[in-house]
């Protein structure tokens, strides 16, 4: 077992279960081009059904659902509001302007959650001479922040004051099942009032690959024609949605145990010296820390750390990222916890 990596860099790093390569090798399939992909339709509906909405769209990834939900709500020359170290704006190759042509304006938020007082003081007036604010965007969870969870009040009342505003909003809800987890409330109460939600199936839930769009049949049906236009009108891709109708089934009801563990491992950091962490802040399977009270950067430590088999991500120049998944148990995060330490010793 010594030579076991225990990977942290995040939970897109899951591979399929037994389960998932089975249903993947048996699955029906057509042509999801002429809609004929019977597995593909399957995994769209019951998405629907579990969102509460009218209709659901299965894309390769979160940052083409979320690029495709962009296009849909906007055109060229308008504004997006988003939280300054939010997923879209940071991690997304600019998509917004390169290929939505849109322009993000973005807002700090505490612990990445934004208010309604923040975003309105960024909403454009309507005057014919400025771009004007086209969507509001909010993460939840919050990736980078931390994986901080919006307050379902508060996220209603953002999406409420928007609509009054004649703004949409949309939710980059890549871990949305995550939130759900934390607030112990189900996606599509804590979602119902946004008007288009992305989430992700290949981080926490545990399929290989995709991700969801669900809105109105109308909506779904303008994204649908912006996926095929960004090249994601896939083929016999049902050998994809069978491993995506485990994860949606099965993979939400264990992230409590990723919660756990990614709390036993911020105390345990916390516990260190060097670093720089408040365990009370975690609330979901991200954890990030702060190496300003050692002599390391984050990439030397992320080096140093790697070679001990115990692989992270930099936030920043003296930020780490850690995330917990279904594939690092109770005994690895001791593990990992144990070898910061080592690697931290003065
Ligand atoms: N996040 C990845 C990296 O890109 C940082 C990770 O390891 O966490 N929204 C959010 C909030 C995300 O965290 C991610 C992926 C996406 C969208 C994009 O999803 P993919 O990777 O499927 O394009």
């Amino acid at each position: 077992m010594a030579d076991t990596v225990i990977d942290l860099r995040s939970d897109t790093v899951t591979k399929p279960s037994p389960e998932m390569r089975r249903a993947m090798a048996e699955a029906d399939v057509g042509d999801d081009v002429f809609l004929e992909d019977p597995t593909i339709n399957r995994l769209q509906d019951r998405a629907a059904q579990i969102f509460g909405r009218e209709s659901a769209l299965f894309v390769p990834s979160g940052t083409m659902g979320n690029l495709t939900c962009i296009i849909a709500h906007t055109r060229h020359g308008q504004e997006i509001i988003c939280e300054a170290s939010g997923h879209i704006y940071n991690y997304e190759m600019a998509s917004m302007s390169a290929i939505g042509g849109v322009l993000p304006r973005v807002v700090a938020g505490q612990d990445g959650i934004l208010s309604w007082e923040t975003i309105s003081k960024a909403i454009r007036p309507r005057i014919y001479y400025r771009a004007q604010t086209a969507l509001i965007s909010l993460e939840n969870t919050h990736n980078m922040a931390g994986g901080t969870v919006y307050p379902t009040r508060l996220a209603d009342e953002i999406c409420g004051k928007a609509h009054d505003a004649g703004i949409p909003v949309h939710l980059d809800g890549a871990r949305i099942f995550n939130a759900a987890t934390y607030l112990d409330e189900d996606v599509a109460r804590i979602t119902k009032k946004f008007d288009s939600v992305q989430f992700c199936l290949s981080k926490g839930l545990g399929a290989p690959v995709g991700s969801l769009i669900v809105g109105s049949r109308e909506f779904i049906e303008r994204c649908r024609s912006i996926r095929k236009m960004l090249g994601g009108g896939m083929r016999q891709a049902g050998i994809l949605a069978a491993a995506g109708l485990i994860a949606l089934e099965k993979g939400p009801k264990r992230l409590q145990v990723d919660h756990d563990n990614a709390k036993v491992l911020a105390s345990k950091l916390a516990a260190i010296p060097e670093i720089t962490l408040d365990p009370a802040k975690v609330q979901t399977n991200i954890v990030i820390f702060d190496l300003k009270k050692s002599r390391w950067s984050a990439a030397d430590f992320l080096q140093a750390l790697g070679k001990r088999n115990v692989l992270a991500v930099p936030v920043d120049a003296e930020r780490v990222r850690m995330v917990t998944h279904l594939d690092v148990d109770g005994s690895e995060i001791d593990k990992a916890a144990a070898i910061v330490r080592e690697v931290l010793k003065p």
